[in-house]
Parts: structure tokens; C-alpha cells; sequence
């Protein structure tokens, strides 16, 4: 079996494992968990200068390496969408000209798919490029240190996996079942070396993600579909509202926005905004007014209206001492209350720079609230991109959603083979 054979793409479409337990949050945890993350929350994290450059195997190896990945990467994208992936964005024009602008009417039959494809996938690619290359250029460096493989080969691996936000259970794990392989035992090329990490890693993602189930899930004929966004402060939660009320809108669903972040100032504001833009209507109550009860109008407008989906923002702080896991839970009870099956999706959205943090976000809310599954935001900045294996490995939490910038366009379905692909893209180009 060729190395590449491992990304095939798995169809499965096995229910989430459900949490029903709710432990809750202590509040000096929450606001060392909120502090930390609003460090790191506005785009000057972007701004950093990127890591110098470390080189890799000889170039023609590396050259092979790629139209080898390349033929592969036709293969996965060949694969059908579950949907258009096709979007209209009026404010990107100071954008390069990857930028894919498909405007929603613009199904001219000149333009061919395969191009709007390929203009989709160079927007992909740029957007996560950073995150790549912080992945690639850790890997390049010990790969280029690599003289034998003995006791100190494994530390040195397992300090470059942590490093890459692979996780350290993770890291452990790959180091350890690594240590089992002949053929590494008896590699003497870094390029050997590269190959086998790279198959168990592969292997290992692919394993643990068996039943994962990367999809949306809607309410049945035609009712409202609730999905209820959760997660800290300052990690994208309304700006990911915003960019999926634009996409639902130009599909042409019913989008109904709820402003349920009444704590923080002008986080409304900022909600409406986006629903300006998206051209969908927002339902907001007062300032610090009880975020339940603006959950409840929501709803029964959403309800009673017949809107196709109801996006509901939530705060990432508490508010007036209240446990922010009961402020959740009061909120999904409303919410079923109203709608029986609702919600449909409760989204945690994690901030993909904050690396270890954002493991520790998720696990104190997978802990405490039903999630269904993850938005992975800024993984245009200095997310290393092994992040994504530690989710899988650790949360086992499907991520549905990547978000790579801050226009409404700069959204992505999730799609785990290609990721991992692209990972290892950066690390032989
Ligand atoms: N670069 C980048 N910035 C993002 C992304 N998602 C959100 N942001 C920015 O992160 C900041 C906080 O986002 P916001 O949606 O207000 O977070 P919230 O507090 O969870 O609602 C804003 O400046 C957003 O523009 C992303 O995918 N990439
Ligand atoms: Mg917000």
C-alpha cells in the first residue's frame, strides 16, 4: 500500500457520542481560561513575523514528493460536496486575485466548476498556509537535526510534536508506536524517517476518528434548526455567526440571528452588523438584559415564522457571578422548550492559536454542555495546525467548521483527509 493510500476518505455517518454530565465550570478557571484567550484574540496575533525558513532533502526527492501529493490531492477534492461551496463577498477586493469571487447568480456555464473549484481551493490554501507552515517548519527542523535513531531521536520528536500543538498525549502516543517499527529502527535516510512518521501519524488520525461525524445537522422537514454557539471570550463566535448566516442566506435559507451576548458591550451591535451585512434580521434585547430572554423571543419568532435556521450568539464571560454553564443550560431549555429536538448543533468555537488553552477550553466545555461538535477559528495566524490532531485524540469532537480570516468568505467545512494532507504538503514542497 502506496503512503498516500491512507487518505482515502471515509464515509461514515455514526451519531457523536453524547455527554450528558454537567459538571461546571469554576470561575477562577473560567477567567484564567477567558484571560489568556483574549491575549491572543485580535489580528495583531497575525502580524508576527514568521519563523525563519529551515530546508528540507534534496530538491528533486522533494519535487517527486509533491506531484505525488498533488495527484493525490486531485483524488480528495474530486470527492462530492455535500454542498455548493461557491460564495459571493462584496468587501474582499483589496484580496489578490485567487480570491474566488463566484457571484450567487454567476452559474454562467463559462465559468466552469472545475475552475470555481480550483479558485475555492487557492483561497483555502493561502488561508492556511500559516498554520502549515508553522506545522512544516518544526518538522523540518528535526528531520534536518536527525543522525540516528536512538533515545534522544524520540525526545527530540515528541518535544517537535508538542511544539506543533499535536498534543501531548498524542505525542506520547505516535513516539511510542513508533518505537515499535522496524523499519524506522533500521532507517538511515531522514527521508525514510519522514515517511514512517508520517504514515503512523496518519494512521493514527485516521483511527481515532472512525466514528466521527463531520456533518451538519438540521431539523427534519422543513422545521427551524437552532444552533447555539458556545466558547470563550474574543475566539470568533460572532464573526463565525456572521459568516454562516451569509452562507445559509445565499443558499437561500431563512436566517434569524439571535443576540444572546448581552454582557459584553456592543457585542449586539457587533451582531448586527453582520446581519446587516448577511441581510438577515437579528433579534436583540437591551443592554445586560437576561440573555434567556432573548433566547425565548428568538425562538418563538424563529418558530413561528418559519425561519429555516436560528443562529443564537451566547456570551463567553459570566455575568453578575451566575456560572456560565448554567447560563447555557437555562438557554438550551428554553430552547427546547419551544422546539423539541432543538438544538440541533450546540458549536464550541476555539481559537486555534491559543494551542493548549483551547484543548483545555474544550474539554471544560465538552464536560459541561451537550457540544456537538468544533469551529476552529484563526487558523490563518500562528495555529500550528497539529491542533487538529489533538482534538481528535483527545476530545473526540468533531471539527465541523475552519475559520482562516475575518471576511464572511473566510469559512470552511471541515474536511479532516485534506487537512492532514495539506499539513504534509508543507513539510515536502
Ligand atoms: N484572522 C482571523 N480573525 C478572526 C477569525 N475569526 C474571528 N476573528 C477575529 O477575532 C476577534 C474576535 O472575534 P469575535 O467574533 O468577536 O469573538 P467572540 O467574542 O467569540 O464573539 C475579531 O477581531 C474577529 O475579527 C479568523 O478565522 N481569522
Ligand atoms: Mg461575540
Amino acid at each position: 500500500m502506496g503512503l498516500f493510500d491512507i487518505f482515502r476518505k471515509k464515509k461514515n455517518n455514526v451519531e457523536p457520542e453524547s455527554t450528558t454530565n454537567s459538571e461546571s465550570l469554576s470561575e477562577s478557571q473560567f477567567e484564567t481560561l477567558s484571560q489568556s484567550n483574549s491575549e491572543t484574540t485580535t489580528s495583531s496575533a497575525l502580524t508576527q513575523p514568521v519563523m525563519e525558513q529551515v530546508g528540507l532533502v534534496d530538491e528533486r526527492e522533494a519535487d517527486e514528493w509533491s506531484k505525488a501529493l498533488d495527484k493525490k490531492s486531485e483524488a480528495i477534492h474530486d470527492l462530492p460536496e455535500s454542498e455548493s461551496e461557491s460564495e459571493s463577498e462584496s468587501e474582499s477586493e483589496s484580496e489578490s486575485e485567487s480570491e474566488s469571487e463566484s457571484e450567487s447568480e454567476s452559474e454562467s456555464e463559462s465559468e466552469s466548476e472545475d475552475e470555481i473549484e480550483r479558485n475555492e481551493q487557492q483561497v483555502y490554501d493561502e488561508g492556511l498556509k500559516k498554520s502549515r507552515t508553522g506545522f512544516a517548519e518544526r518538522f523540518n527542523r528535526f528531520l534536518a537535526n536527525f543522525r540516528t535513531v536512538d533515545e534522544d531521536f524520540f525526545e527530540d520528536l515528541e518535544e517537535t510534536l508538542v511544539g506543533a500543538d499535536v498534543g501531548f498525549d498524542m505525542a506520547i502516543k505516535i513516539s511510542d508506536e513508533l518505537r515499535e517499527e522496524v523499519k524506522l529502527a533500521n532507517a538511515k535516510r531522514k527521508e525514510d524517517v519522514r515517511d514512517v512518521i508520517i504514515k503512523k501519524m496518519v494512521d493514527l488520525y485516521e483511527a481515532d476518528g472512525v466514528n466521527e461525524d463531520t456533518q451538519m445537522h438540521f431539523a427534519p422537514n422543513g422545521s427551524t434548526t437552532v444552533i447555539l454557539f458556545v466558547g470563550v471570550n474574543g475566539v470568533g463566535k460572532t464573526t463565525t455567526i456572521g459568516k454562516l448566516a451569509s452562507k445559509y442566506q445565499q443558499a437561500g435559507k431563512s436566517v434569524l440571528l439571535a443576540a444572546a451576548d448581552t454582557f459584553r458591550a456592543g457585542a449586539t451591535k457587533q451582531l448586527q452588523e453582520w446581519g446587516e451585512r448577511a441581510n438577515v434580521p437579528v433579534v436583540a434585547g437591551k443592554e445586560k438584559a437576561d440573555p434567556a430572554s432573548v433566547v425565548f423571543e428568538a425562538v418563538a419568532k424563529a418558530r413561528d415564522e418559519h425561519y429555516d435556521i436560528l443562529f443564537v450568539d451566547t456570551a463567553g464571560r459570566l455575568q453578575n457571578n451566575v456560572n456560565l454553564m448554567q447560563e447555557l443550560e437555562k438557554m438550551k431549555r428554553i430552547i427546547q422548550r419551544e422546539i423539541p429536538d432543538a438544538p440541533h448543533e450546540v458549536l464550541l468555537v476555539l481559537d486555534a492559536t491559543t494551542g493548549q488553552n483551547a484543548l483545555q477550553q474544550a474539554k471544560l466545555f465538552k464536560d459541561s454542555s451537550d457540544v456537538t461538535g468544533i469551529v476552529l477559528t484563526k487558523m490563518d495566524g500562528t495555529a500550528k495546525g497539529g491542533i487538529v490532531f489533538a482534538i481528535r485524540n483527545e476530545m473526540h469532537l468533531p471539527v465541523k467548521w475552519i475559520g482562516f480570516g475575518e471576511k464572511a468568505s473566510d469559512l470552511r467545512e471541515f474536511k479532516p483527509e485534506e487537512f492532514v494532507y495539506g499539513l504534509f504538503k508543507e513539510l515536502v514542497s
